[in-house]
This record gives C-alpha cells, structure tokens and sequence, in this order.
C-alpha cells in the first residue's frame, strides 16, 4: 500500500542537501514516486543538478518557479501539464521572512516584511493550489512545512509564526474546497531541523540542547522523518486524512511547561 510507483510528485523548495524538500524527495523517490522539481533562481538549479548527481535522486523534471508571481506559478504547471500530464501530489515547503525581522520583537515588524512573509510562506500555498489542482484528476494530495511557532510564541520566529498560522489555516479551508476532487490538504509541523533556514536563527544551538532534554523522546527530529510522513501523507495509508496539521516533533507540542 505504501507504494507511490507510477505517481507524479511536485516538490518544491529544494535549495541545498539540508533542505526538507530534499529529504522529501529522496523518500518519495524510494517508495517509487517520480519527482518533478521545482526551483527558485539558479543556484538551487545547480543545487538539484549536483544532489540528482551524488544521491541518485533525478527529477523526471525541473521546472523554474517563483511562488511570489501567479503568472509563473501558473506557466509552472503548464508546463508540468504538457511535459508530464497529471500529477498526485505536491509538496510545499517554501517559505522566506527578512532575516532582520526573524529576532528582535515582533512589534518592530515592517508592513513590507509582514506582506512578504505571508507572500512567500503562506499564500504561495493558495496559488499552488489553484493552478495544480486541474493536474491533479485522479485525485491526490497537498503537503506543506510548517512550525510550532505557528501555534505558539516562540522566540526570535516572529512574523514567520504569524505566516504559518495563516499557512495552517490555509490547510483547513483548502482541504474544505479540495475534498469534492477527492484533493486532501495537509501540514506537517517539524521539530527544529538544521537546515540553512535555520542556521543563521540566533541561539539556535541553545534550542537543539533545550529540545534534547526536554521533548519527549529526548533528541532532535530527523529529517527523514520528516520525509518519510510526507509519503504516508501522500500515499492511500491516510487516504482519510485532510485538513490535518501533524506534529512530527519528537512530541515536543505536547509539554505544557
Ligand atoms: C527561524 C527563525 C527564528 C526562530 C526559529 C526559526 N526557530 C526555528 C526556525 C526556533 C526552528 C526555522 N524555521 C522553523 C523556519 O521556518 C525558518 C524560516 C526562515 C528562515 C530564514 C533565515 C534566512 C532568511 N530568511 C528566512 N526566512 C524564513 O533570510
């Protein structure tokens, strides 16, 4: 049953070899899956060329797309249309906030900051949506990347927690819309992982050593993990699960001190 043989997966977000999307990836891409990337600006092309290279991991396709432009996502899943004809899944994992507005307080938030963090981390889902789901006839299923701090203050997160409050939100109200198309809408919220995302974040070191201790199964999430709930996500094991938003944290979510 955990078989994605034969289905066409988009992933999008991957930047380098830390990044979730790839992990995602490379699970899909064992339980059979074939991927279709897309990416944001040169560099990561480079980056899935060299990672399709060292891990064996080729996309049937590499699609360029910039989530902040309709347009382009758009021309994105036209050409996913016509090059690869229907697709059974997506998996969002984009998000992007002003680096000077992810520490500090919140209150100092810029409008312009606040639009591009809801842009990039949260809409960008909506518009995805909206321009994949006419590939998606045979129904399927949506994954995206969220955090704790989406839920809950979580120190120097800030205006990316306000972002992915909407994004798991989205969730809900995409997945009432999809469900008709047999289209199901989900979130995994991931426990701190050390992506590129996350290294520049102040006192992320200090984080790491707190979440040892204190979550419950005492260590970090790995990232595998991570990908590997994505392909249950995406394959007929949850085919009764939509609008979910699923803690794969090491249970860290549930303390309440
Ligand atoms: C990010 C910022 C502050 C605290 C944070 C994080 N904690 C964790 C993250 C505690 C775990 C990583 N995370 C969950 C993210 O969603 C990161 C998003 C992000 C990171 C950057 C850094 C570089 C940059 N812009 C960014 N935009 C979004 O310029």
């Amino acid at each position: 049953m955990l078989n994605l043989k034969n289905k066409n997966i988009v992933v999008m977000g991957v930047t380098n070899k830390w990044s979730i999307a790839w992990a995602c990836a490379k699970q899909l891409h064992e339980a059979g899956a074939n991927i279709i990337f897309s990416y944001y600006g040169e560099r990561s092309l480079r980056s899935l060329e060299k990672l399709a290279e060292s891990e064996n991991v080729t996309g049937i396709l590499n699609v360029s797309c910039d989530v902040t432009a309709d347009e382009d996502v758009e021309k994105a899943f036209n050409t996913i249309k016509e090059e690869v004809g229907i697709i059974h899944g997506i998996v969002h994992s984009v998000a992007f906030a002003k680096k000077d507005e992810l520490a500090g307080k919140y209150v100092n938030t810029t409008r312009d900051g606040y639009s591009l963090a809801q842009d990039v981390s949260a809409y960008s889902l909506v518009s995805v949506s909206k321009y994949a789901t006419p590939l998606m006839t045979e129904g399927g299923g949506i994954v995206t990347m969220s955090y704790l701090g989406g839920e809950r203050v979580v120190q120097n997160y800030n205006v990316m927690g306000v972002a992915k409050a909407a994004l798991e939100m989205s969730v809900r109200y995409l997945a009432h819309d999809l469900g008709e198309d047999n289209i199901r809408v989900n979130a995994i919220s991931a426990g701190p992982i050390k992506t590129l995302s996350a290294k520049g974040v102040s006192d992320f070191d200090k984080l790491c050593a707190g979440y040892e201790d204190r979550a419950p199964l005492k260590r970090m999430v790995k990232v595998e993990e991570v990908g590997n709930t994505a392909v249950f996500l995406l394959s007929d094991l949850s085919t009764g699960i939509t609008g979910e938003v699923m803690h794969v944290d090491c249970g860290f979510n549930i303390l309440g001190y």
